[in-house]
């Protein structure tokens, strides 16, 4: 059976078609990146972002490092998805209990629609440490802050779009103070966004093309086949770090259990805006935007730490890929 996304049609996702050259499942943007780094007068870079079907158009929050190199989240609007207006000003966030509402720094987020209501979580410092924040918008004008989900050290967090057996379902990659040089995905379960447990294992490492870590990209998407994760992986070469964007299928009820998972990594860093920045070889997937009727499926991601790139696949065509060369 053809598989299918399980979801809403977005008729006006940005599309372009695959190259006739290009022989890939995923294939870049030619407009790419379509965020330069100095969309804002005072930003140093926009990147690892995340974007969400809003209202006739398109909403996101996206990471901007400042010039002077503090890291803040920006709200920003776009009626196609390719041309942004990111808001001037950092988005502000309200409503939390003083003991962690002081912003200290922001980044990677993700956003997510559950209900109606956009979650956005981002690598959150708290007391200098890198933890899950998590906050609400109706708008993205005004964000509700809510409790960090979980302790240091942790990064990437991701919530699955519906609850899972009555509960909310978040990944996440416990990590250290620094550039940790290891990484598995985790999944944890709540009743009410504050309180977290059930913690399982879903996967680590096994690639040489991810052997050093890896962590979950965009918020999974839900197929008839299962929850299609799309993450990315980290080599450790003489060189440094190098990330490349990989997927796996989770199980639907147990999504702690891995049915497939690629072999190779689906996109690496090759072109000259993925190579070349403030970190070369970075391509970090963060937001993914699927129209369930053709099965297209937009992926936003961050260039060298540096910009923001849109690379397309077709959910069947990805997940027969993944399958046919799955080592689980
Ligand atoms: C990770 C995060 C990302 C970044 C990546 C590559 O640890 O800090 O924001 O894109 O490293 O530098």
């Amino acid at each position: 059976m053809t598989p299918m996304v399980v979801g809403e049609d977005l008729p006006n996702i940005p599309w372009q078609e695959r190259p006739a050259d290009c022989g890939t499942v995923v294939w870049r943007h030619s407009a790419n990146p379509i965020i330069p780094r100095d969309a804002l007068p005072w930003s140093n870079s926009v990147f690892n972002s995340a974007v969400v079907p809003f209202r006739d158009g398109f909403a996101g929050v996206f990471r901007v490092d400042e010039k002077t190199r503090r890291q803040v989240l920006c709200a920003g609007f776009s009626e196609d998805g390719v041309h942004w207006r990111i808001e001037d000003k950092p988005l502000t966030l309200a409503g939390a209990d003083p003991e962690i509402s002081r912003f200290e720094y922001g980044y990677d987020p993700r956003v997510c629609r559950i209900d109606d209501r956009y979650y956005v979580m981002w690598c959150n410092g708290y007391r200098g440490m890198p933890t899950i924040g998590l906050a609400v918008t109706d708008d993205f004008k005004s964000f509700t802050q809510l409790e960090n989900a979980f302790l240091p050290f942790n990064r990437n967090g991701v919530l699955f779009p519906r609850m899972i057996n009555g509960k909310y379902c978040m990944l996440s990659r416990p990590s250290d103070p620094g550039h940790t040089p290891f990484g598995h995905i985790f999944i944890s379960s709540s009743p009410d966004l504050t309180y977290w447990g059930c913690h399982r294992h879903v996967m680590g490492p096994k690639q040489p093309w991810e052997c050093t870590k890896i962590g979950a990209g965009p918020v999974p998407i839900e197929t008839t086949e299962g929850w299609l994760l799309i993450y990315h992986g980290v080599l450790t070469t003489c060189n440094g770090f190098s990330y490349a964007m990989g997927a796996a299928l989770l199980d639907l009820e147990r999504p702690w259990k891995v049915i497939a998972r690629c072999r190779e990594y689906l996109m690496c860093p090759e072109t000259p805006y993925e190579c070349m920045g403030d970190v070369p070889n970075v391509v970090f997937p963060c937001a993914a935007l699927v129209d369930a009727e053709t099965g297209r499926i937009a992926v936003y991601y961050g260039a060298a730490d540096t910009s923001t790139g849109l690379c397309f696949t077709q959910v069947d065509e990805l997940l027969n890929h993944i399958r046919a060369e799955s080592e689980v």
